[in-house]
């Protein structure tokens, strides 16, 4: 090999410019338009947007040339991202000129319903399509069932307060429910009810000295992918890094250790961690406090006397150890967590050393389970003992983002949508106290809606208008989402850019606006210290017949319920809604799209404190910069203001106590009884503090001797990039993975002890059903677990995702294996944590 670095990156960069070309992408987005120059000729502009491909919601600008979009960057506007990207906000450009693209509205002509059969849609106006839509509402409205109306958000924009909240409640339905709890909700109790911090974190990549990555790959997913790309390299020539994951991961790769740990058991190993750190003495005193002699009585086995010792910012740790830590030594937890005890030793010891610069980055796949806040609460409750909450170089709230919320409805309820009527979702119930920022019953349970509607339980639904959601898909135990809907009468309205599974459900189809594209809104996220407001914009004129889902279809929508006598929704619209700088109501439902924008990030672009943020000075200066970015982070501001019940960071949970006992209370039962039926192993004062419960299986070892293991591809923008050739075409970039395939990861030994070939094809089996996979040997994952990122398997969507569209899939969807069950005190969806067993056999 004589081909130099330099010579080589350049030879591949024109190779994969030819296949981006050549390969007959999905619209050919770079191919020239007729009579039209090629890229790089013709004069064109940067564009400043949002990238909607997954929560780090990263600002970005597209260029544009003869009115096509044709490239993809980080706007280098924004502090949190440093002009950076992460791979997916390239795959925009194949998203909005897919030729698969749902491209003027639809209705259905076959009533019945199901996988595989033909909706027989046909293309209907507009007018049609709303005037249907609003005659349906208005009949359930005037017949008093306006609660059997539902909204279904998927992913969103910061306008999903115009149809989400306005138009649900005003309309006069309880059943707002959105997608949160299939996403990552689980996570946010381990700050919740430790630190009072309903939210996901942010951690200070710049200041941090050890890193402990435990259940989640930032280079791949999470909340501020672009940025961690970036900076992996400066973080690990300055920190430890360690990532604690049963399978490899793009992080773990470049890691100075990886811990895999055996699915679910993620609590042993964390308890064990903070048992090693008392007994050693090496908590942050600063924070923690210390006993009053100076004299460390944290001795294996022995409880400790309360007052020995004073505590300064937290509450509880000595009946933290008293209850839970005292017998949990590292050689216990190897024996459940499959990590060597003298590993977790030098882990805990090393991270010491560092603190309390010390960011224990918690995700999803250490809470997703279904005993999972407390495997969240355990590892979140590290960053106490290390006096890394809110410190540098650790786990960080957000910095206040500028902006204006969502209106008072009270003057535009009626009767009807006075009414108080349960939603839908069984939330508050006993087995669902989904307790989101601490309020039983306040959390959404989204993938309930099939059995709770099946069993009319509180009552039935009737109608369902979904945006920019898939659950029949994106929840587990898919299969009841598609029973649901072929065996109850459903009125269901999409709005989406693709037929995807859910659409094959629908009665009327409307084409939306592809988000990051062709749409105004707004974002507001954190990262890199900065909060930001982000802008979304149509960079192109619309390519299809759409429009906005958030704003212009509930605006038009509301006229149709003017024309129909029920004019509050209108009125809403039109008097809260004038342009902020001329005071003119809106014209048509552009005009408010637009005023409604303005009105909402007026603070962020008017801001003239510079002790706040950026002075952008004008709506026409934000609309080209993009971004607002907030001052930098304020350490230590939270120390002394948690908002927890002593407003100190919990190791005794009093925040989950009093929630605890609230719903108790509210089903007039117990805190043990909710715990029984929750399924929880705790009992007592156990359940106050974090601690270690084992996991729950579906399956037998015996049966189901392996465990499966879901997880998120790099390319993922959730479900919506699926039918991208691009997404295909570089699918080898996770980690184990082949392009164009969706492979089952095996440890090599296992899988040639069952005399299964690399490459081979294998029936995998869990308590919902057997399905075909092709097996890929990869030694990174751990013998016992197999790994199948989460993704394909469309049977509708497009025709790259499917393989027969409406019919058939090439593959099968992580969602039909895993069975649907919960943690129950967020409601979170638990698809992590060793719950799905599965039987794999040499097909
Ligand atoms: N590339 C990409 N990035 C995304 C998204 C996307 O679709 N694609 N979506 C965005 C959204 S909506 C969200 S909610 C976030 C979530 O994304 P992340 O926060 O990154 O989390 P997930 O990928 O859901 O978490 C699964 C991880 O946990 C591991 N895991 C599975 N079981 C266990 C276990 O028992 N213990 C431990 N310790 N680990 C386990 C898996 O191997 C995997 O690495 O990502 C956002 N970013
Ligand atoms: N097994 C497994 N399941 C998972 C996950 C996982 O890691 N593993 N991740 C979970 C997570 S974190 C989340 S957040 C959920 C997400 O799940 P959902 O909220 O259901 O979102 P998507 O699956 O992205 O589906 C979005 C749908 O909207 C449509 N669409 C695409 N682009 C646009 C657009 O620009 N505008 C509009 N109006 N519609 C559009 C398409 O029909 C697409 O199918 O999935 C969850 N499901
Ligand atoms: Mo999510």
């Amino acid at each position: 090999m004589r081909i130099s670095r330099r010579n080589f990156i350049k030879a591949s960069a024109a190779a994969g410019a030819i296949a981006a070309v050549g390969c007959g992408v999905s619209g050919n987005a770079l191919a020239p338009a007729k009579g039209e120059k090629k890229i790089g000729e013709a004069p064109g502009k940067w564009i400043s947007t949002s990238c909607q491909g997954c929560t780090t919601w990263d600002p970005i600008q597209i260029f544009v040339q003869d009115g096509r979009a044709v490239k993809v960057r980080g706007n280098p506007n924004s502090k949190s991202n440093h002009g950076t990207c992460c791979p997916r906000a390239h795959l925009t450009l194949q998203q909005v000129y897919d030729p698969d693209r749902v491209k003027v509205p639809m209705k259905r002509t076959n009533p019945k319903k199901g996988r595989g059969v033909d909706p027989q849609f046909v293309p209907i106006s507009w007018d049609e399509a709303l005037n249907t839509i609003a005659d349906k509402m208005m009949e359930l409205r005037n017949n008093g069932e306006a609660h059997k109306y539902m909204l279904n958000r998927g992913r969103y924009t910061h306008m999903n307060v115009l149809i989400y909240d306005a138009m649900t409640k005003i309309y006069g339905s309880p059943n707002n429910i959105s997608h949160s709890s299939i996403c990552a909700e689980a996570e946010k109790s381990g700050s919740f009810f430790t630190e009072g911090l309903w939210d996901y974190r942010d951690y200070d990549m710049v200041n941090t000295k050890f890193m402990l990555i435990w259940g989640l790959d930032p280079l791949s997913s999470n909340r501020q992918v672009p940025y961690t790309i970036k900076m992996f390299g400066d973080i690990l020539d300055r920190a430890k890094v360690v990532v604690v994951d049963p399978k490899m991961n793009a992080s773990s790769a470049k890691a100075h250790d990886w811990l895999p740990v055996i699915p679910g058991e993620d609590g042993a190993l964390a308890v064990a961690m903070a048992h090693v750190i008392l007994t050693e003495g090496l908590w942050y005193k600063e924070f923690v406090g210390d006993f009053s002699d100076g004299v460390n009585r944290f001795k294996m086995g022995e409880t400790v006397a309360e007052d020995t010792f004073k505590e300064i910012q937290t509450n509880g740790v000595v009946k933290w150890w008293n209850i839970e830590l005292k017998d949990k030594t590292p050689e216990w937890a190897e024996k459940l967590c499959g990590v060597p005890a003298s590993k977790i030793y030098q882990t805990a010891r090393d991270m010491a050393k560092a603190a309390p610069n010390v960011a224990v980055w918690l995700g999803p796949g250490a809470a997703m389970h279904v005993r999972g806040t407390y495997s969240a609460m355990s590892v979140h409750a590290l960053s106490g003992l290390m006096g890394s909450s809110d410190n540098i170089g650790g786990s960080l709230a957000g910095m206040k983002v500028l902006g204006n919320g969502l209106q008072k409805l009270d003057g535009y309820l009626d009767e009807t949508a006075k009414k108080k009527n349960k939603k839908i979702d069984q939330r508050g119930t006993l087995a669902f106290p989904a307790m989101a920022s601490g309020k039983p019953g306040s959390g959404v349970i989204t993938n309930n809606l099939p059995d709770a509607i099946m069993a009319k339980k509180p009552y039935d639904i009737k109608m369902g208008l979904g945006y920019m959601n898939n659950f029949p898909f994106s929840g587990t135990g898919a299969q009841r989402w598609e029973k649901m809907f072929a065996e109850n009468e459903i009125f269901y309205v999409h709005l989406t850019t693709h037929a995807s599974e859910l659409t094959m459900f629908a009665d009327i189809v409307l084409p939306a606006a592809q988000t990051t594209t062709e749409k105004w809104a707004y974002l507001k996220n954190k990262g890199g210290q900065f909060g930001y407001s982000t802008i979304l914009q149509p960079v192109i004129k619309p390519v299809w017949d759409v429009k906005a889902d958030e704003t212009e279809i509930p605006f038009l929508l509301a006229k149709k319920f003017a024309e129909r006598g029920f004019t509050n929704l209108l009125d809403f619209y039109m008097n809260e809604f004038k342009d902020v700088e001329t005071g003119k109501a809106p014209a048509d439902e552009k005009e408010f799209t637009v005023n409604a924008v303005k009105y909402y990030t007026q603070p962020a672009w008017a801001n003239a404190d510079p002790a706040q943020g950026d002075v952008i000075g004008s709506w026409e200066k934000f609309k080209e910069v993009g971004v607002w970015n907030s001052a930098s982070y304020k350490f230590k501001g939270r120390w002394g203001k948690y908002k927890t019940v002593t407003q100190k960071f919990e190791f005794y949970s009093e925040t989950l106590k009093k929630a605890l006992n609230e719903h108790a209370a509210n089903n007039k039962v117990d805190v043990d009884k909710v715990l029984e039926v929750c399924n929880y192993e705790a009992r007592g004062e156990k359940a106050f503090v974090p601690h270690y419960e084992s996991p729950f299986r579906y399956g037998s070892m015996e049966e189901y001797p392996f465990t499966f293991v879901d997880h998120k591809s790099r390319l993922n923008k959730e479900g919506r990039s699926a039918n991208c050739t691009w997404y295909m075409e570089f699918k080898k970039v996770d980690a184990g993975d082949a392009s164009w395939e969706d492979v089952l990861k095996m440890n090599p030994a296992d899988a040639q002890k069952l005399g299964i070939a690399d490459g081979g094809m294998a029936k995998i089996s869990s308590v919902s059903g057997t399905f075909l996979t092709k097996v890929r040997y990869w030694e990174g994952i751990r013998p016992g677990t197999v790994a199948k990122a989460y993704g394909q398997g469309h049977w509708a969507y497009g025709k790259v995702a499917s393989k027969k569209f409406g019919k058939e899939a090439y593959t099968f969807n992580n969602n039909e294996l895993i069975p649907a069950d919960y943690d129950r005190l967020t409601g979170a969806t638990a698809r992590n944590g060793g719950l799905c067993g599965v039987k794999i056999e040499k097909a």
